[in-house]
């Protein structure tokens, strides 16, 4: 049996819980927050890591990957090589260029904290080339890479309400707001896998809340 291990409020949590759930794989999930991770698993301390019969796995990706060679009967990569290419190009360009990008307006977006005017100015600037350059690549037609679902909306469906509300909050307007994303990841909330991910979202941020409050 599977165990994922993390927190339902992560992100990348959520990417491979939604990846599992897509699949159909069994799973288990255990709860390990920031600090009380198991550095074994996780080295870095991150979350999630996956525990399998034979060992475990950590960063999100990886994870990811190893589901989709270790449990193929549901496929969320095309067969075709370079379609599943431009699949792991979105989802490549969804992490590091998009999200990572984004996580530096947190603090102040989300956590109470600051982020400072010129740190606000060049995070924006790079966003808005990192966005342009990502609806490059989005079909939408109607999932993220073309027709049928795949991990790449696994990944969008995590990182992009996460880009849209913290440039709301950060900037007064969400980034994504001139692409299809908002209607597209509303359809994907239809989803009973999203749905899933994100009633456990809702409950786990408030559980993470309570415990930031003491
Ligand atoms: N590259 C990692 C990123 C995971 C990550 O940053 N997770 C956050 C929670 S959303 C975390 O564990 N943060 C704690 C830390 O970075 O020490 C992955 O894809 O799994």
């Amino acid at each position: 049996m599977l165990t994922l291990c993390g927190f339902s409020a992560s992100n990348y949590y959520n990417k491979v819980k939604l990846a599992l759930l897509e699949k159909g794989v069994a799973f288990e999930e255990a709860l390990a927050w920031v600090g009380e991770t198991d550095k074994a698993c996780s080295p870095l301390g991150k979350v999630p890591y996956l525990k399998t019969d034979k060992g475990s796995l950590s960063e999100s990706t990886v994870i990811l990957e190893y589901l989709e060679d270790a449990y193929p009967e549901v496929p969320l990569l095309p067969r075709d090589a370079f379609e599943a290419a431009k699949v792991r190009e979105l989802v490549r360009y969804l992490e590091l260029h998009l999200e990572l990008v984004a996580r530096n307006l947190y603090p102040e977006a989300f956590f109470g904290g600051k982020v400072s005017e010129s740190a606000k100015e060049k995070i924006g600037q790079q966003l808005e080339k990192n966005v342009a350059a990502f609806s490059q690549l989005t079909k939408y037609t109607p999932f993220i890479a073309g027709s049928t679902f795949t991990l790449a909306d696994c990944a969008a469906a995590v990182h992009l309400p996460l880009v849209s509300s913290a440039t709301k909050i950060i900037y007064g307007r969400d980034f994504l707001a001139d692409t299809p994303a908002r209607d597209y990841l509303k359809k994907l909330g239809e989803r009973p896998s999203v749905q899933k991910v994100n009633a456990d979202r809702k409950v786990n941020t408030e559980l993470m809340l309570s415990r930031a409050k003491g």
